[in-house]
């Protein structure tokens, strides 16, 4: 992999993006990085939870606009159907909590991705910006979706159409993501959470996911059904047992996953 760093470690799936001199944004080969990289992590027992992060001073500028003005370069329609779509489709869809540490700017697909992950956080120096309109796009990668359920429509409709930047403080005001931290903490703080969350009972939170994943669509008693057959699902996992053996014996929990 040349424009991510994926690795592994204490049952955490780190993707790092690669790509600093052009801030992070993806071409082909990075998005098929990345697809690779979320594929794996889905499948590896090993890998309880994910954490996505960039390096350099960017998280991700969205799509390479080097790539759309090149003449052998891919369509706008194969950009999407083979690159940002399935990207964030396996961000929503892989049973085990993705944790997005934005560490600097998220533009364009670079911010919906962010959006799409389980629980975001951002350093408190990053900054967020949809940035389509601005070279008379749409917003991809979900965002239609994922912005106005996040922050309402009336945000999401102006922070869409007039490409704001807005300070990750904001964005925590608003909802848009789960917390900011200091700079000089953000690294081993946004770790904290990606490294707890990989010790927790995984078929639990992966179950918690897909039923927020379905409760948009649903009637609040769809949505009552769906929890009873997800309820006994999570009840017939190992780490159920255990979680409550351990609370009646008073002793700490050691969950494996299972
Ligand atoms: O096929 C399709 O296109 C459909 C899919 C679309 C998905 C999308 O994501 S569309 C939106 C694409 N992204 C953008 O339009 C954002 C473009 N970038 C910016 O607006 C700004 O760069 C930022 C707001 C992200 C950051 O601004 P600033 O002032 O901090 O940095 P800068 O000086 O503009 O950029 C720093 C470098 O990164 C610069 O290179 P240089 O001059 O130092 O060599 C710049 O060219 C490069 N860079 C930033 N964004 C991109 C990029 N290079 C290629 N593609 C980028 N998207």
């Amino acid at each position: 992999m040349s424009h991510i760093i994926f690795e592994i470690k204490q049952n955490v799936g780190f993707i790092t993006f690669n790509r600093p001199e052009v801030f992070n944004s993806m071409n082909q080969d990075m998005r098929e990085e990345v697809i690779t990289a979320l594929s794996t992590c889905a499948k590896d027992q090993e890998v309880r939870a994910i954490y996505i992060t960039a390096i350099g001073r960017a998280f991700c500028a969205g799509q390479d606009l080097g790539e759309i003005v090149d003449p052998n370069g891919p369509s706008l329609t194969e950009i999407l159907s083979s690159g940002y779509n399935p990207l964030v489709q396996l961000i929503r869809t892989i049973e085990k909590p993705v944790v997005c540490a934005v560490n600097g700017v998220a533009a364009g697909a670079g911010a919906n991705i962010a959006l799409a992950c389980d629980i975001t956080v951002a350093t408190a120096s990053a900054t967020f910006t949809q940035a389509f309109s601005k070279i008379g796009l749409i917003p991809d990668s979900g965002g239609t979706w994922t912005l106005p359920r996040l922050v309402g429509l009336q945000r999401a409709t102006a922070l869409m159409m007039l490409s704001d930047k807005i300070t990750a403080t904001e964005a925590e005001a608003m909802g848009m993501i789960w917390k900011t931290f200091p700079d000089e903490v953000f690294v081993e703080e946004s770790q904290k959470i990606a490294f707890t969350l990989a010790q927790m009972p995984t078929r639990g939170l992966g179950l918690t996911k897909r039923a927020l994943n379905s409760s948009f669509a649903n009637t609040f008693e769809n949505q009552l059904a769906v929890e009873d057959v997800l309820q006994t699902k999570a009840g017939s996992t190992a780490d159920y047992k255990e979680g409550v053996d351990a609370f009646l014996q008073k002793r700490k929990p050691t969950f494996k996953g299972e």
